[in-house]
Order: C-alpha cells, then structure tokens, then sequence
C-alpha cells in the first residue's frame, strides 16, 4: 500500500524528520511518501497560517489521487484541512492529532497534550471536543517553543518539552502524554524512557491506523458529508 504523509507546513527539514519516521513504523509493504505543499507558511502556528496552508494540502492530495495513492497523513497536529482533504480523496485521511488522541485513550483513562505555543491550545481543545475526548483530554498544555525552535540542533527544545511533561504528571495526574506537534516525532522514546510515562507521537500511530483502515478494506465514505465536491 501508498500512504502519504503531508507535513501542511513548507519546511522541508521537518517533512524529512516526520517522513523518516513515519517509515520506521510502518509495516513491510508499505510505502511511505513524504511531501509538503511548496509555498504554505514554514510553521503553522494559529488559525491564519492552517488556512493558508490548505490550499497547498489539497493540492497534494489531488496529486496523489492521480498517483494511486491508498491514504494520506495529515502530519500537523492541528489536523489542519482534514475534513476538506476527507472530501477530495477515495482512500482514508487521517490527522495526527486524531490518531495520538485515540491512541491515549485505549493506554489511559486519561492524557495530556504538550504542545509549541499557548495559541495552539484552543485550536488542540476544539479538536479533543470534535473527537469526543474532552473527558479523556486532561489538560492541552503550551511549552512555549516556536514550531522551528525543534528544528534547531541540540536539546534544549526537548528539556523544555520534557519539564512541561513532568509538570503535566504532577498537576494533571495524567497517565500518559500526547506530542502535539509533528516536529517532536523524533522525542517520543527518549521523553518516554526519561519521564516513565506514556508519551505518545501522532505520526507513528496515524501510520499504524491508516494501515489498518486500508487493511481493513475501508475508505472515506462517499455519502454525504465527505461525498466529492459536486461540479459547478
Ligand atoms: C504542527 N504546527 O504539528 C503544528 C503544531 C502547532 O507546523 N506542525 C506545525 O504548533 O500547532
């Protein structure tokens, strides 16, 4: 099977960290294609830079449906577009955001988020309201760090990301952690190993879930809500 992974941001130094691991997750078999749209904002932080970056995601997408492609990643945790992409492609799409939630939810009776910056935190609670997560969804917490700040060499992002976890422990009394951005897929073991919580990366198990919806023989529902746009 085909999956792309879109990163909707257009750094090209993060689409390869978040695509090299999404490869190392996935199944034999699997391709993994990583892209970015050209010309979307270098982060996405806040709502202007996710509606900017839509355009450029559905375009992706529609490459990919004249490529074959079987499912598409959504490789921001904003699960920017997602509904919009959900209506242009046959094959499953699915947001990292989505995916680390439900994720959590099966591991814990209940997570925290640790994202970038404290802008983020509304977009990351409307989405655990429209996942039905909002009982499960501890808290949605800000580290502070720009998204480009993880691009930077060394580990102060990750100490940065890593106190915040720790804290989360203590106040939120979460059982496990979700990474809410794509840009801290690499962290996950290490932040694990280090804190002794589940810390969760919503690259690796949007590729677990994609495989198993396209496994399963399932794809996005043509009926209604995510039917193709009609002519005009
Ligand atoms: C992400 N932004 O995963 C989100 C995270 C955030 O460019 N990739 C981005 O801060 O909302």
């Amino acid at each position: 099977m085909k999956i792309m992974v879109i990163n909707p941001n257009s750094t090209a130094s993060m689409t390869d960290k978040i695509g090299a691991c999404a490869k190392a997750s996935a199944a034999e078999g699997t391709e993994i294609i990583a892209v970015n749209p050209p010309d979307s904002p270098a982060s996405i932080e806040g709502y202007s830079d996710g509606a900017l970056a839509i355009p450029g995601l559905l375009n992706e997408i529609q490459k990919g449906e004249a490529d074959g492609v079987d499912g598409y990643i959504i490789a921001c945790f904003d699960d920017t577009g997602l509904d919009a992409c959900r209506e242009v492609s046959a094959g499953p799409v699915v947001g990292i955001c989505e995916a680390g939630m439900m994720a959590a939810s099966m591991i814990s009776t209940g997570f925290s988020v640790v994202t970038t910056l404290s802008r983020s935190i509304p977009i990351i609670e409307e989405l655990a309201d429209k996942y039905g997560m909002h009982r499960r969804c501890r808290n949605v917490r800000a580290s502070e760090l720009p998204v480009l700040a993880l691009e930077d060499e060394g580990d102060d992002a990750r100490n940065i990301i890593r106190d915040e976890i720790l804290v989360a422990i203590a106040e939120d009394q979460c059982e496990a952690v979700v990474l809410g951005c794509a840009g801290m897929a690499d962290l996950t073991d290490s932040l694990s190993k280090e804190t002794g919580i589940p810390v969760i990366d919503g690259v690796v198990c949007a590729v677990k879930m994609t495989e198993a919806l396209i496994g399963a023989g399932l794809a996005t529902s043509k009926i209604g809500g995510y039917a193709l746009p009609r002519a005009k």
